[in-house]
């Protein structure tokens, strides 16, 4: 245990990676072409693509003969070819692959993809990165036959640079293969309450991009700072050392600075007058960083996030957070959610249920979620996927679960509308556990200051009080806001057993409920004590409102959730049919009773912190 704890410090302290990731931020800001559309595939559970008859990598192999799925085309009639990808039927990129083909719909292994392209650069002396949104879970890329690298990990953004492999007279081929098995040493790990989505999920794009280029900047508010912007700029490429600028038209505000042998610059801006962010008033203001040989633009808000003793501050002003929790699905398709529209239509309902904020479990979501609520004014928690039961004394599952929650920040880190970064989610209490969430925790401080940290934290009651729920966790001391999941009133007794709960939380910080729910089919009625119907999960809604509203420290909650998801654990006939039932609104966009017990607890608490 000594040697574990040993291990991840010195990971802390020198991974590289620890510095800042190297993806290229503001991806919607840079010059793209969009490699979306029909991709042609081959399913291979037993990668016969990937390792040769005795079990070994072609990857491994300098010279590999056989099956080794790199696009290649039958010119010499006597080679034996045993794949052809121009004869493979097409799956839509982004797109999850399980609703796209009934066949693959429990699909979980390795499927290659490839797409052809032709590309012309604007300016011979660019560069030419491919990048990704995501894939899940665990991504092989090759380029031209080359392989470009791999990327672990089901939702957060990866690029290559392919600037040497692009033939800009004529057809690429780009050869991506994605594998959704589970892993006990992943992140998460074998055992979800999601549907295990697999694909290239997300948008694919060619990037074309300066030869010395702005590859990362963060620009937001000093913590607890209303008249200071704080921050830097990052350059890759060979001209490292440049002046940079950053200007606020609005504001009337430009900084320069002038980087260093690492392309970096710290970045202070004074700021007189500044309209802050809120849910009220998302302003944002578009910001433009310039070097000598790049230049891009960006829409950014500016506020403050702090908590004193129980209160959380949203620019100086305590508030309480009206929630809801979002899968990454569009219910109605039943499939994973990826675009703008999916985007719009969930934060379109968040707002009909007067909510100022959601919390997006279990992963990483799309960057659509996140930078629309930007601009529709939505407090966001995003959530690195450390869920229930992962390998905590496992080196490489923590060095997987760090790098995850660093390309989401470093992706998410200019977005005013997230508040807070939860490091995992109901995951049972162990020394190792407690050590690993820590570390995560320290890390996240070290690279984003300005914001919460919290995670989805459990209760528990004793034997002889079994009415007298308790949190207590090692884990509150290291979070801002002490968070936890309940289900008093339908894995814990009936709702009425809300009305009689006693809170024991002996913290001096804010408490948010991160779940709470029952399931209901839409359509199902009944009376109050009948399990599945709307009649059931608005009592409970009702009662454990009333509850929740006698913690003292209570700032906010995020029930479960706002629309039906897939969940192969749901196997019920005629009511579950492998969907979790505790939305809010059902599988065909039909809101359920308790949708509007919830929009009503809002209108009111909106009114009480006016
Ligand atoms: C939880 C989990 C969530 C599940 C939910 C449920 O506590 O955090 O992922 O889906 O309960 O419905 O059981």
């Amino acid at each position: 245990m000594r040697k574990f704890q040993t291990l991840v410090a010195l990971i802390i302290l020198f991974c590289p990676f620890n510095l800042h990731s190297q993806i290229i931020t503001n991806l919607s800001g840079r010059n793209t072409f969009t490699l979306n559309g029909k991709w042609n595939y081959i399913v291979d559970p037993y990668e016969t693509g990937y390792y040769d008859y005795r079990y070994i990598p072609y990857d491994a192999n300098p010279n590999p003969t056989g099956g080794f799925f790199l696009d290649q085309h039958q010119t010499d009639k006597t080679q034996l070819l045993e794949y052809d990808f121009d004869k493979c039927p097409t799956l839509m990129v982004p797109g999850d692959w399980n609703s796209q083909n009934e066949k693959l719909f429990y699909y979980e292994g390795t499927i290659w993809y490839r797409r052809l392209f032709s590309f012309k650069k604007e300016d011979p002396g660019h560069r030419v990165f491919v990048h990704f949104g995501a894939a899940n879970y665990e991504t092989d890329v090759y380029m031209n036959g080359k392989k470009l690298g791999k990327h672990i990990g089901g939702f957060t953004p990866f690029n290559y640079e392919i600037t040497s492999l692009l033939k800009t007279n004529g057809e690429n081929s780009l050869v991506v293969k994605v594998d959704n098995k589970r892993k006990r040493e992943g992140v998460p790990t074998m055992n979800t309450d999601w549907w295990n989505y697999g694909g290239i999920t997300r948008d694919v794009s060619i990037v074309e991009i300066p030869a010395t280029f702005i590859i990362d900047y963060s620009i937001q508010l000093k913590k607890g700072s209303t008249s200071e912007i704080a921050g830097y700029v990052k350059l890759n490429g060979v001209a490292k050392i440049q002046k940079v600028k950053v200007e606020i038209p609005e504001l009337k505000s430009i900084t320069e600075v002038t980087t260093d042998a690492d392309g970096m610059g710290k970045i202070k801006i004074p700021v007189n007058k500044i309209d802050l962010w809120s849910p009220e008033n998302p302003k944002l203001y578009k910001v433009i960083v310039s070097c000598e040989t790049d230049k891009v633009t960006e829409k950014i808000g500016f506020r403050t996030i702090e908590t004193r003793g129980t209160d959380i501050l949203l620019n100086g002003k305590p508030l309480f957070l009206r929630g809801i929790c979002i899968h990454e699905e569009n219910a109605m398709r039943g499939g994973r959610a990826y675009s703008k529209d999916d985007a719009q239509m969930l934060l379109n309902w968040v707002k009909e249920l007067n909510c100022n904020y959601v919390r997006l479990a279990h992963y990483p979501h799309n960057e659509n979620m996140t930078r629309l609520a930007d601009e529709m004014g939505i407090m966001v928690w995003e959530e690195n996927p450390v869920y229930w039961t992962i390998l905590w004394d496992n080196q490489s599952t923590y060095e997987n679960a760090q790098q995850q929650l660093t390309d989401l920040i470093s992706r998410d880190k200019n977005r005013a509308s997230v508040i807070i970064w939860s490091m995992a989610n109901e995951t049972p209490v162990s020394e190792a556990r407690t050590l690993f969430l820590k570390n995560l925790a320290v890390h996240a401080r070290s690279i984003d200051s300005t914001r919460l940290i919290s995670a989805a934290l459990e209760v528990h009651a004793t034997k002889e009080k079994p009415l007298d729920k308790i949190v207590e966790d090692p884990f509150a001391e290291y979070v801002d806001v002490v968070t936890f999941n309940e289900y008093v009133g339908w894995y814990d007794g009936l709702p009425d057993k809300c009305d009689k709960i006693n809170w024991v939380i002996n913290y001096n910080k804010p408490v948010m409920i991160s779940e709470f729910g029952a399931d209901a089919l839409q359509g199902l009625h009944g009376d109050t004590l009948t399990r599945w119907t709307e009649e059931y999960q608005e009592d409970l809604f009702r009662r454990t409102l009333k509850m929740l509203r006698k913690i003292p420290q209570f700032k906010g909650v995020t029930p479960w959730i706002l629309c039906d998801f897939r969940s192969p654990r749901r196997v019920l006939p005629n009511i579950q049919d492998g969907w979790n039932r505790k939305g809010l609104i059902g599988q065909n966009g039909t809101k359920k009773k308790a949708f509007y017990v919830l929009k009503k607890f809002y209108d009111e608490m909106e009114l009480k912190y006016k």
